[in-house]
């Protein structure tokens, strides 16, 4: 019997058959996602962790993290060895020397949510020292509170229908990409966003993309390409800014009226500050993109109802508060913020929900405690803090100090996915005494572990289903038994606190049914949808009532801008930060700015390494889950991970469709598989995220397989945020003569018995 389940990647009804896992996309999504055919893959026996495993060296004394051998143990003694670990570290060393950050998007589910149990667990046992931000918003987050005062241009943007019925010009730095909107965290039941960008094409709505890639806006919506060299969109903003001002078509009055700082930054543009005007001809000079273009493209933004978007990928690279920045202060320049389809928009298109209304009530939630550890790290500098404790260091105008961590404990993320220098992280990942990992499969974190505990899919355990930006509860129902001695986190987090003494603490006497049932019940005291949980469960689904798809970002702001300030210190937009300047920081002063990162010290095209990687998301999977599935293992060539290279680059290297090549940086190298493709900037070559790690010696590659952050730089954006960067470098790429190696990402490193 079909049982209906859910993913990241929308809803599914699923069957064990007799030829594996059938599973069926839900009748009611408009554009069900192609990452669903991954999902049988889930119960692959090669690659699940099927028992509790200890890396051998570990239980004596010696080797090393990641080439060591595992040996199967029982859930008693890999119960006994990690709460050892974990009471040894407390006691000795402190909470605060338990690292349970924890980064990672986990499977869909509310209860069975990897990173609520584990915060919870670690609350439990008194604390951990954890991680702000995200590796999708790194940059973002800490600069929007300082610009606009809050996260609202992620949280609650204009709404898709009313930019499908009011916007005449998209302008889409970094696109608004297909493969992304398959994908909203928690779930999603309606996928809609090619459907809206459709209204707005048939109403003769005009589109630019702004970026490397041409699939980053789908062909249909017939888009003008602009192919600015990467990381230098900046540039192009701060030059279209200049023009508007200078030709008087910019929007005095609100610039006067709703933003701070406007002088400072004229001075600035103007060239008044430092002697070079940010005209069109000197963004042409870096950016490459024509200078009579960029005023056509001005004067089409100035005269139309104009929607800035700012896909997430600009702030994950070097100085990647710039880009956001100055694509705000160029919204204001135009002054449409707050009108109807005008003003600017920050990842429309990297999230299926990014546009929908937030539900106006909270989703059942559980309750993950208080931590009584105040130390904290942002989040991508995980391997500075465990390979510098003690080390000062600048964040958002703090200078702070990286704890001694003894113990990392993981659940639900995978580091050596989505840590930028993977053979940095490696070094990072052997400081501790212990490292704890749960996960379903033998990841590359998992293999970098002492103590492997086996974690069931969402396909192994009943859940409740449901996103902030959907419109649906749904009851996720177990569709197999848990895989070998599988356990959920929940059952896994139980049992070691039973051993330190903390049961009833974690638990509370509850077991995955009647916590689900609290969960759904806690929930009704604020909405009531007149089901009670059994009938809900029963019944399998809720239509989950919203506010109308029709907010318009900072209208009120608009219409009221002294009634309605925004929560910043001028309660302006704030295109002159007193607050960020008074840092002092060189890598993020206090307006935006063009700041050549060291990617752009070398011109591109010359220098040891004269192309840009490109290390988007995937459009084949969802980060590194579910590599080995069918969507992901079909784009694969000679099992490696494709790698698009622009004709003319591959012809310069004598390469061709289908051989293997080598990618080097600086840091290190990848094998990957050559796909030739001018829907690549020439200079600029893809390598999307998300092939799993499989490291060998340097001289045949850092990886194998063709994960590209075993070659990207392992540096925050800035002092101010200190987010990933891990989505431009410079690199070179030859022909692998050899055969490669055969990949290891299907054989567990078990010890014969
Ligand atoms: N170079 C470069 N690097 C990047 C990016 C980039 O653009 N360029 N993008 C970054 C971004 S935006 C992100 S969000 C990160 C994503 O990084 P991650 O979120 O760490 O990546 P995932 O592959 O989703 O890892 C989730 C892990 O959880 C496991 N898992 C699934 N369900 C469960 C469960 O129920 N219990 C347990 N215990 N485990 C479970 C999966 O098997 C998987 O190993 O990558 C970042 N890395
Ligand atoms: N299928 C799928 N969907 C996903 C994910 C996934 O792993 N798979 N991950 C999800 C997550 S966690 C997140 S955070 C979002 C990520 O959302 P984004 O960060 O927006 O997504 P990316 O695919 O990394 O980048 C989008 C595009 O930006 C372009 N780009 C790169 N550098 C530059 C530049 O310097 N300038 C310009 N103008 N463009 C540039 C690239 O061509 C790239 O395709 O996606 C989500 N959706
Ligand atoms: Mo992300």
């Amino acid at each position: 019997m079909h049982r209906q389940q859910s993913s990241h990647w929308g809803l599914f009804t699923a069957a064990s058959t007799p030829d594996g896992l059938g599973v069926i996309a839900d009748p009611d999504d408009p554009d069900p996602a192609p990452l669903l055919r991954n999902v049988p893959a889930a119960l692959d026996e090669r690659v699940r962790v099927l028992a509790p495993h200890v890396r051998k060296g570990w239980l004596e004394g010696r080797g090393v993290r990641g080439r060591d051998e595992y040996v199967q143990v029982s859930w008693a003694e890999a119960v006994e060895l990690a709460a050892g670990a974990l009471d040894r570290v407390r006691r000795v060393h402190g909470n605060e020397a338990i690292y349970g950050g924890s980064y990672g998007w986990g499977s869909a589910g509310r209860f069975h949510h990897a990173q609520s149990q584990i915060h919870r667990f670690l609350n439990v046992i008194g604390g951990y020292t954890r991680s702000v931000n995200s590796y999708s918003l790194g940059a973002a987050t800490p600069l929007l509170r300082h610009v606009v005062g809050s996260v609202d241009p992620i949280g609650r943007p204009t709404a898709w229908p009313v930019l499908a019925e009011h916007t005449e010009h998209f302008v889409c730095f970094g696109g608004i990409p297909a493969k992304n909107s398959q994908v909203n965290s928690g779930g999603i039941s309606k996928h809609s966003v090619a459907g809206h960008l459709r209204q707005a094409r048939a109403r003769g709505a005009r589109f630019t993309l702004v970026g490397p890639l041409r699939d980053d806006l789908a062909a249909e919506l017939d888009a003008e390409w602009l192919a600015p060299v990467p990381g230098t969109d900046t540039a192009l903003m701060l030059a279209l800014c200049h023009v508007l001002i200078e030709r008087g078509w910019h929007a005095e009055e609100f610039l006067r009226t709703h933003c701070e700082g406007f002088e400072e930054f004229w001075k600035y543009l103007s060239g008044a500050a430092d002697g070079t005007a940010k005209s069109p001809q000197w963004a042409e000079e870096i950016c490459g993109i024509d200078a009579a273009v960029i005023v056509g493209l001005a004067e089409s933004m100035a005269t139309r109802r104009t929607m800035v978007t700012l896909s997430w990928s600009l702030q994950r690279a070097r100085h990647g508060e710039q880009p956001l920045w100055a694509g705000i202060a160029l919204a204001c320049v135009l002054g449409q913020i707050g009108l109807p389809g005008g003003g600017f928009g920050h990842g429309y298109g990297s999230m299926a929900g990014i546009g929908v209304r937030p539900l106006p009530y909270r989703l059942p939630t559980l309750p993950q405690g208080v931590n009584p550890v105040r130390q904290f790290i942002p989040v991508a500098r995980i391997a500075d803090m465990l390979l510098n404790p003690g080390q000062e260091y600048e964040y958002n105008g703090e200078r702070r100090t990286y704890p001694d961590i003894r113990l990392v404990y993981w659940a639900g993320g995978n580091p050596f996915h989505h840590h930028q220098d993977l053979t940095r992280l490696a070094e990072a990942f052997n400081r501790p005494e212990a490292v704890i990992v749960h996960d379903p499969f033998w990841t590359a974190t998992a293999r970098h572990a002492d103590i492997v505990f086996p974690a069931t899919t969402t396909l192994e355990r009943n859940d409740l289903g449901c996103a902030r930006e959907d419109r649906a509860l749904v009851a996720m129902r177990q569709v197999v038994p848990p895989l070998g001695e599988a356990r959920s986190d929940f059952e896994i987090f139980a049992a070691l606190a039973e051993k330190l003494g903390l049961a009833q603490e974690f638990t509370e006497g509850r077991d995955e049914r009647a916590w689900l049932e609290h969960l759904y019940e806690q929930w009704r005291q604020n909405f009531d949808p007149g089901l009670d949980f059994a009938q809900f469960w029963e019944n399998g689904r809720l239509d989950l009532p919203g506010e109308p798809d029709d907010q318009v970002l900072y209208d009120r702001f608009r219409a009221d801008p002294a009634g309605n300030p925004l929560p910043t210190p001028s309660g302006r937009i704030e295109l002159f930060s007193q607050r960020i300047d008074s840092f002092g920081y060189a890598d993020c002063p206090g307006h935006p700015a063009w700041l050549v990162p060291e990617e752009l010290q070398v011109p591109p095209g010359s220098g040891e390494f004269p192309l840009f990687l490109v290390a988007n998301n995937p459009a084949t999977r969802l980060h590194s889950q579910l590599d080995h599935g069918a969507t992901s293992a079909d784009s694969k060539v000679h099992d490696r991970e494709p790698m698009r290279i622009h004709p003319a680059d591959a012809a310069a290297r004598g390469l061709s469709t289908g051989d293997i090549a080598r990618v080097v940086s600086a840091t290190g190298s990848a094998l990957a598989a050559v796909v030739i493709s001018d829907a690549v900037r020439p200079g600029v070559v893809q390598l999307s995220t998300g092939a799993w790690f499989d490291p060998s010696a340097p001289e045949v590659a850092t990886c194998i397989h063709g994960n590209p952050n075993a070659v990207t730089r392992d540096i925050g954006t800035s002092s101010l945020a200190q987010g990933c960067t891990g989505q431009l470098t410079r690199i070179e790429v030859r022909r692998h003569e050899d055969p490669p190696p055969p990949l290891r990402t299907l054989t567990p490193p078990i010890a014969p018995r």
